[in-house]
């Protein structure tokens, strides 16, 4: 093959800012990805005094917390974590539907990278594999995107 050019993220957080916003319905699982995360980007050179959390009361409100965090211009990213549950009723599809459309449409309007670490599973038990056991930590891969992409898109 040839030699292309090419542009990767380095995953060093030194001197990066990060903004974990994460959301208190179903905390307990949401805790733990919340731990993931910052115990990735500590280990990745980020510094905890560079690591602000901030809560919200679930999945629906993250997309207007997470805006406004990017408009205020002092993050270099966002890492979103919540757990959407289904349940008897509709509920999950509406709360689902909207974290992820509206948090997607924060990171293209503002060019801020946000890490998407929003379970929305079936079950309890798929949501507790999801957070720290047998299918990983998605808090973990949600700030790991965020630092490639912070690295990758400040070389464009
Ligand atoms: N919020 C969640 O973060 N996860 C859920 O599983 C959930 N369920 O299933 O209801 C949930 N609902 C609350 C919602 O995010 C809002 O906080 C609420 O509707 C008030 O605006």
């Amino acid at each position: 093959m040839q030699h292309l050019e090419t542009i990767e993220g380095r995953l060093d957080a030194t001197g990066l800012r990060f903004a974990i916003l994460a959301s208190r319905f179903n905390d307990f699982i949401v805790d733990r990805l919340v731990g993931g995360a910052v115990d990735y980007l500590v280990r990745h050179g980020a510094e905890k005094t560079n690591i602000t959390l901030i809560r919200v009361p679930g999945a629906y409100e993250m997309p207007l917390a997470a805006k406004r965090l990017a408009e205020a211009k002092r993050f270099h990213g966002i890492v979103c974590l919540g757990a959407v549950i289904r349940g008897a009723t509709p509920h999950f599809d509406y709360v689902s539907a909207e974290v992820s459309k509206g948090l997607a449409q924060v990171m293209l309007d503002s060019g801020i990278p946000v890490g998407f670490g929003v379970l929305t599973t079936d079950t309890l038990e798929q949501a507790v594999e999801r957070a720290g056991s047998k299918a990983g930590n998605k808090g973990v891969d949600a700030a790991a995107a965020t630092l490639e992409m912070i690295r990758v898109l400040e070389q464009f």
